[in-house]
């Protein structure tokens, strides 16, 4: 670990504050907001919940983690005997990588066993990318980090192959009114989920000292609030969207007077 400047340092440690803070705000509104939907849609809403709920948890963690990591003398922060536990990203990747390929699976309301089949494949295609990244993001050596990172890029080119093959065909027969939304939440998951392995080579490349720790930290941190705040809150819409549509065809259908 090296030396950091307070404002890096700082920098840092508010961007984890800011993370707990968005991801626990976001639990809270998914999980107040059940009620606004069909009981269809409130198993969706309840796992966007978790994911963030799984998250802020492991942001106040991190942020724990961050202070030991560091002391103040002489005006720049160096590191203590106790090193910064990468190790909870991942486990909380673990968790929460799966359950948002869920969520989307879920508001999309398919045939019960297209829902289970996709949602196990997806779910272990993501278990697989995350469980091989991590020997190469803890490791020293860079071919370490390079032949580790490309097998997890196997899954992840898959997993991005069926969000637009497989599933990119179910989201065209989606209600009219929730279409849209639900492309843009596969697109905001492909967007988002594409940041983490540039930050990852990035590392493989060459990039290091405090610089890349700023980069890195605060980095993954944008990328998970987009990609599980921002996200839920589109699986939110579409849920609300698809519950109108309900009302709607059932208003239709009510006989004339
Ligand atoms: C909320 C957390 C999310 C959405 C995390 C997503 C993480 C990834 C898509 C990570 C992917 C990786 C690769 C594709 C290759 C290099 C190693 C990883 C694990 C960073």
């Amino acid at each position: 670990m090296e030396t950091l400047s307070i404002g890096q340092y700082d920098l840092i440690y508010n961007a984890f504050s800011f993370g707990f803070a968005t991801l626990a705000a976001a639990t809270l509104f998914f999980w107040l907001g059940i009620g606004q939907v069909k009981p269809q849609y409130k198993t969706a809403l309840i796992v966007t919940g978790l994911v963030t709920f799984i998250a802020a948890y492991h942001y106040f963690r991190i942020g724990q983690s961050w202070s030991d990591a560091y002391t103040l003398a002489d005006g720049t922060y160096v590191p203590t005997e106790k090193v910064f536990n990468a190790a909870y990203r991942y486990v909380d990747w673990l968790l929460t990588v799966p359950l948002l390929l869920v969520e989307l699976i879920l508001v999309m309301s398919l045939t019960r066993s297209e829902t289970v089949s996709r949602a196990t494949s997806l779910g272990l295609a993501a278990l697989l990318m995350v469980a091989l990244g991590y020997p190469g993001e803890v490791s020293d050596s860079g071919s370490m980090r390079w032949i580790f990172g490309l097998l997890s890029m196997i899954p992840f080119l898959w997993i991005v192959y069926q969000l637009y093959s497989g599933l990119g065909k179910a989201i065209e027969n989606q209600p009219e009114n929730a279409r849209g939304l639900v492309r843009l939440a596969r697109n905001v998951t492909v967007g988002s989920w594409c940041f983490y392995p540039v930050v990852y080579f990035a590392g493989a490349v060459g990039l290091e000292g405090a610089t890349a720790t700023v980069i890195v930290e605060v980095g993954y941190t944008i990328a998970d609030i987009i990609a599980k705040a921002g996200f839920g809150v589109l699986i939110f819409l579409i849920a609300m969207r698809k519950s109108e549509d309900v009302a709607d065809r059932n208003a239709s259908t009510v006989p004339a007077e």
